[in-house]
């Protein structure tokens, strides 16, 4: 059998047959039902955050909070994140305009955000990527300074804190998924973090048409309800997520302890402070030292049946729709392009078990066919 980049956690199906049986009983199947609230409620209390509200992936917060804060014009974003992140930008009629990244954690350069703004831009869309923490406070500095607001992509963030503090206190707003391949996931699923009543109370609106009450509508919302199905298989979920990410850790430990020594494979280390959730574990080919290509070592993990995953590559930049943009020219993502040319993310999830990563480890070491 093939080793996947990841394996979604599953909740026990006892546990969850009763809860379908409550759900069936109660003939309430969606539209802010009680599982719903349920686990916005637990959900806050996991997170350590004021408001959470559901929806169905994490697509849809992004597109809505750009909606909720009025964004218009340009929105400072990173390239180096999956394509949900810069496609919410452009379904909302804004244009992206592309950072490079910091290469020592891959998420959006600093000191490079301030020469991107312009009398147009609104707003700063950073990502955690990989769950690692951006620099929250400068970003926030320089949003301050310029009048902008500040959305995060945190879709790989969860559970992440920094001083025991959730980084998704962070910013304006920040966005999580809850898809399948995340360390926590509701099947497809999504949230929104806000920081006071009446926000969350406006973000609820738009997830449902706009509806305020059964009359008036306020905005032009979208349907991006989490059902009660999926709210009652997260509330499960949630129970096991921490030794999920435990599980994770101790994989993360193996594979440092096997590849430090490995010459031409570099890999992120812990930051002091910060509660990792071990969402992926990308390694970076120096191909001259390393003596095989980023690629050529891809397809031969591929061969063992060792499938790894070069998240993200290609960039966003060079995706037809973005690659006319000024800012999407290679000389302005240098770091960006040399991280999407090095990358691979091996097999990390709380099931890998010890054969598994032992021939992760053997393929990625021996490079032998
Ligand atoms: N922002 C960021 C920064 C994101 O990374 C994402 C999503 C979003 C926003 C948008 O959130 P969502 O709207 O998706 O909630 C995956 C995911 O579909 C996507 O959620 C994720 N990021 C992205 C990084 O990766 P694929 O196309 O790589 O997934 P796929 O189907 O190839 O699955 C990878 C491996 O996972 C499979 O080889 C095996 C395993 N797997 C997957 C599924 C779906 C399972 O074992 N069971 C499963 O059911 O996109």
């Amino acid at each position: 059998m093939a080793i996947t980049v990841t394996s979604p956690l599953l909740p026990d199906l006892g546990e969850f047959n009763k809860l379908l049986q409550e759900i069936w009983d109660s003939k309430w199947i969606t539209n802010n039902g009680s599982f719903h609230r349920k686990l916005e409620a637990a959900l806050c209390e996991y997170l350590k955050v004021p408001y959470i509200s559901l929806f169905t992936n994490g697509t849809l917060p992004l597109l809505t909070a750009l909606q909720a804060l009025r964004i218009t014009g340009e929105v400072i974003t990173t390239p180096y994140s999956f394509v949900a992140t810069t496609h919410s930008i452009w379904w909302n009629g804004c244009r992206p305009v592309f950072v490079d990244i910091d290469p020592t954690t891959g998420n959006i350069d600093p000191d490079r955000i301030e020469a991107a703004i312009t009398p147009k831009t609104t707003a700063i869309m950073p990502v955690h990527v990989y769950g690692k923490p951006c620099d929250t406070k400068r970003i926030q500095e320089i949003a301050d300074k310029y009048g902008l607001k500040v959305i995060y992509d945190a879709a790989h963030a969860f559970g992440v804190e920094v001083n025991g503090e959730s980084i998704l206190n962070a910013g304006d707003l920040s966005t999580l998924s809850f898809h399948a391949t995340k360390v926590f996931n509701t099947v497809e699923g999504g949230a929104m973090v806000t920081h006071d009543a009446e926000t969350k109370k406006r973000i609820d609106y738009l997830k449902n048409f706009g509806f305020a009450n059964e009359v008036e509508v306020v905005g032009p919302g979208i349907n991006s309800k989490m059902d009660e199905i999926r709210s009652a298989y997260g509330l499960i979920n949630l129970k096991q997520v921490d030794a999920a990410i435990e599980a994770r850790h101790q994989v993360a430990i193996q594979y440092r302890k096997a590849l430090e020594k490995v010459e031409g494979i570099s890999f992120f280390y812990d930051m002091p402070g910060v509660r990792h959730n071990y969402s992926y574990f990308p390694i970076f080919v120096d191909a001259d030292r390393f003596g095989m290509t980023r690629d050529e070592l891809y397809y031969l993990m591929k061969e063992k049946g060792v499938l790894g995953r070069r998240y993200f590559y290609p960039l966003i930049s060079t995706f037809s729709t973005y690659r006319g943009l000024p800012s999407a020219s290679k000389e302005n993502l240098p770091q960006a392009h040399k991280m999407a040319e090095s990358v691979i993310c091996l097999p990390m999830h709380h099931m890998l078990c010890q054969d598994d990563l032992d021939l992760v480890l053997e393929t990625v070491i021996e490079k032998k066919r």
